[in-house]
């Protein structure tokens, strides 16, 4: 009853009867998967949106002499950008270690090969990037013990990011580029501290290289 497809380019998730504790023998499906940007249909210039950051003098040679070994005349960098999903939990309240979310990259769904996170507890996970288009979720309970269950929002994004962590509370952040290899540092006010990794880096995994760190009054 709880099995979905969702579409993007966003939506949210929740656990079967949220805000109020989830039933007990649950199996959840959710697949998540991007709109297809190659079924965008180009304005009647022709050109794309990013293709329209190409200089226009590139764009007119291309037009005028077109490749005699291409049918295609679009210029590479004229094809729009692959998306992937961004996966950010607002609440997530789950029976440790014996009811889980599991979060998986492409849509097979249960493919053990493609498990990114397999989450449970109180902790509200951090933010999960999907490396394809299609995002998978299993969320199961088992015969005994409920809590509150998860609530997530998901949103496409362009490959190559990691997607925006946020700044924690009592916190300030250098850096506001999120793509592989971008490195963010992060500063608590005065009278708090610190709790984690001062800076973190996106990795090529779409993950960044640590949590977002949190400030504590010292
Ligand atoms: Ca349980």
């Amino acid at each position: 009853m709880c099995d979905a497809h969702l579409r993007g380019p966003s939506g949210i998730i929740t656990s079967p009867n949220f805000p109020i504790q989830y039933d007990n023998n649950a199996h959840c499906v959710w697949i998540i998967t991007a709109l297809n940007p190659a079924k965008v249909r180009l304005p009647e210039s022709g050109v794309s949106e990013s293709c329209g950051q190409v200089p226009v003098r590139e764009r007119s040679i291309h037009l005028l002499i077109p490749n005699p070994f291409h049918h295609n005349p679009t210029p590479q960098n004229c094809l729009p950008p692959s998306l992937v999903i961004k996966l950010a939990f607002e609440e997530f309240d789950l029976e440790r270690g014996y009811d889980t979310l599991t979060v998986g990259d492409g849509g097979q769904d249960g493919d053990q090969k493609t498990v990114l996170y397999i989450l449970t507890g109180t902790s509200v996970p951090d933010l999960i990037v999907s490396t394809h288009h299609q995002m998978w979720l299993l969320f199961q309970s088992d015969s005994s013990g409920s809590s509150l269950g998860f609530k997530a929002s998901y949103e496409e994004i362009e490959q190559g990011s990691c997607g925006d962590p946020g700044i924690p509370a009592y916190g300030q952040r250098e850096g506001s580029r999120f793509r592989h290899g971008d490195t963010l540092e992060f500063e608590c006010q005065p009278a708090f501290e610190l709790v984690g990794q001062k800076s973190i880096t996106c990795q090529k995994n779409n993950q960044w290289s640590a949590k977002k760190p949190g400030c504590v009054c010292k």
